[in-house]
């Protein structure tokens, strides 16, 4: 990794593209997941680099559906491992989830090389190698496990493509996705739609899954019951646009003084 000097006002940025850097050099990364990176990296700087309170509504029913479903599973490409790999690894263990690798750049290999990342980081199985279902998609996503993506009633899919999103929910499975674009197929056709970072949003997770582990079922039912997708893709969609408009505003100029 690149030295990065803790006091450099983009520290916790540079740290971040850097693990995906690191990613692509050990192999777990597509080259690909680079411009994924730029691109969420976009999305945060116009969401102001925080999680939104709308965004922890998202987190909190998320997590009351991954504690309720009964075959749980989490998704792992390559940006989420190079980025989260052991709070993905603590997720899954509290809630119950399957991990499994699922590729969009699909290599053998690479899968192979996740798996062992996230055991290294104290995973117990992983799926991913079998691929023994498939999706109906013409893409390395269509490949899955039987016992894992295939089966399962909830499903955590971070970074996803809209393809696939789109192909779990007409599965009629709870589709959970974390994409900083609220205007993304992705987000547009998660059952939850988490706008966040993925580096803030596991960790939010896993403190949800802590506190509300122990909750009664009809209670975290209610949660989820509760839960409106619409008010936080339609959030998001506001606080993007009041982050530019304060932006402008500090600049001095009204908006009425442009021909
Ligand atoms: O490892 P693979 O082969 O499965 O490939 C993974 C990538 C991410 C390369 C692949 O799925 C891809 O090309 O994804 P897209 O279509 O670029 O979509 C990625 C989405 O994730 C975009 O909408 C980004 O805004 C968003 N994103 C990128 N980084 C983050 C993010 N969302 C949350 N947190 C991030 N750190």
């Amino acid at each position: 990794m690149s030295r990065i000097p803790p006091d450099h006002p983009r520290y916790l940025s540079l740290v971040t593209r850097d693990k995906v850097v690191e990613g692509v050099k050990i192999g777990i990364t597509d080259i690909h997941g680079l411009i994924a990176h730029g691109r969420g990296e976009t999305f945060d700087y116009l969401i102001g680099e925080k999680t939104t309170d709308m965004a922890a509504y998202a987190q909190r029913a998320a997590v009351a559906m991954l504690l309720l479903a009964k075959r749980p599973v989490i998704s792992v490409n390559g940006n989420t491992a190079a980025l989260v790999p052991d709070e993905l690894v603590t997720l899954a263990d509290i809630t119950r989830a399957k991990l499994e690798v699922n590729l969009f750049h699909r290599s053998e290999a690479r899968i192979h090389k996740i798996i062992r990342h996230l055991k290294s980081r104290g995973a117990g199985v992983v799926l991913g190698h079998k691929g023994d279902a498939r999706l109906d998609l013409s893409h390395g996503r269509a490949i899955v496990d039987k016992d894992g993506i295939y089966s399962a009633d909830v499903m955590l899919v971070p970074l996803e493509d809209g393809d696939r999103c789109q192909t779990l929910v007409n599965m009629d499975k709870k589709v959970i996705a974390i994409d900083l674009n609220p205007l993304s197929r992705t987000s547009l056709s998660a059952t939850v739609s988490i706008v966040d970072n993925i580096i803030r949003s596991i960790p939010n997770m896993i403190q949800f899954a802590r506190d509300m582990k122990e909750v009664e079922p009809y209670r975290l039912q209610k949660v989820v019951d509760l839960y409106d997708n619409r008010k936080v893709l339609s959030s998001a969609m506001y606080e993007i646009n009041e982050t530019l408009k304060n932006e402008a505003v500090r600049q001095g100029i009204p908006w009425n003084n442009f021909p």
